[in-house]
């Protein structure tokens, strides 16, 4: 059974959510962790529940990181080989997300920036940093979060839909780009994920965001979290591309079966 035992996972996005769970199961796989989000006191949380979880055989890193920072991702490299870290065996791009439900003709240019920029610009920022330095080891292993909104435009959702159909068509030029080399290209897809993701997208409106997951079963952050260690678990000649998961009462964005 292969084992990630003393690989080093950097995870974006890593206050909560997915992030924090994908930190945690790899820290649970004996997996070092480095975790990137804004908010330091977030990220403490997490990488006390990452060191529970690990024991003293790993080393957990919580750096705070705004992913539309360039010039803090440009350093970011030199900061984590100060910190003692020098290869960097697996990234999972998950930061991102959407903010309202405007249409077309409503939507605020700010919206928009801010979107491509957190969900796009940085994921392509960041990739190439890492990809650079993977390189040099010949072994790594990419994961971007996609999402149902890569596969299926919806109603309200043209900016996100628009970005996560781009980071779809970005991951795999990435994973063709690095056939011949050591380095690994995974997408993993989520459908409804009940985290503070609809939060966001209702600007803070709980109602609403509840209702997104009213009446079935939405999947949860640790779902996803198993799916994304599970591509990193595969054998060396075994590469998820893509990985498609909707909570098993969806079938598109609207098709969901509710009670
Ligand atoms: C997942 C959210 O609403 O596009 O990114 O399925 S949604």
């Amino acid at each position: 059974e292969p084992c990630l035992l003393a690989s080093l996972a950097v995870i974006t996005g890593a206050s909560g959510g997915i992030g924090e769970a994908t930190a945690i199961l790899f820290a649970r796989a004996g997996c070092n962790v480095i975790l990137l989000a804004r908010r330091q006191e977030a990220l403490d949380e997490v990488a006390k529940k990452c060191r529970e979880e690990g024991g003293d055989n790993i080393k957990v890193l919580a750096k705070t990181l705004d992913v539309n920072d360039r010039d803090a991702v440009e350093r970011l490299i030199h900061e984590l080989k100060e910190n003692g870290f020098d290869t960097f065996d697996i990234l999972v791009n998950n930061a991102g997300g959407a903010v309202g439900k405007e249409q077309v003709g409503d939507l605020s240019l700010s919206d928009i920036d801010y979107m491509i920029s957190t969900n796009l610009v940085s994921l392509m920022q960041i990739s190439q940093v890492f990809v650079n330095e993977m390189k040099k080891a010949d072994i790594g292993h990419i994961i971007n979060i996609g999402s149902l909104a890569g596969r299926e435009a919806y109603v309200g959702g043209s900016v996100y839909c628009a970005v996560k159909h781009a980071v779809k068509a970005f991951t795999t030029s990435l994973m063709k780009e690095l056939v011949a080399t050591g380095i690994k290209v995974s997408e993993v897809a989520p459908g409804f994920v009940e985290t503070n993701f609809s939060v966001t997208r209702f600007r803070g409106d709980a109602d609403a965001a509840a209702k997104v997951y009213e009446g079935f079963t939405p999947l949860t952050a640790e779902d996803i979290a198993e799916e994304i260690v599970w591509c990193a678990l595969r054998p060396p000649h075994v590469q998820i591309a893509e990985l498609y998961v909707l909570p098993s009462a969806q079938a598109s964005a609207t098709i969901i079966a509710r009670k």
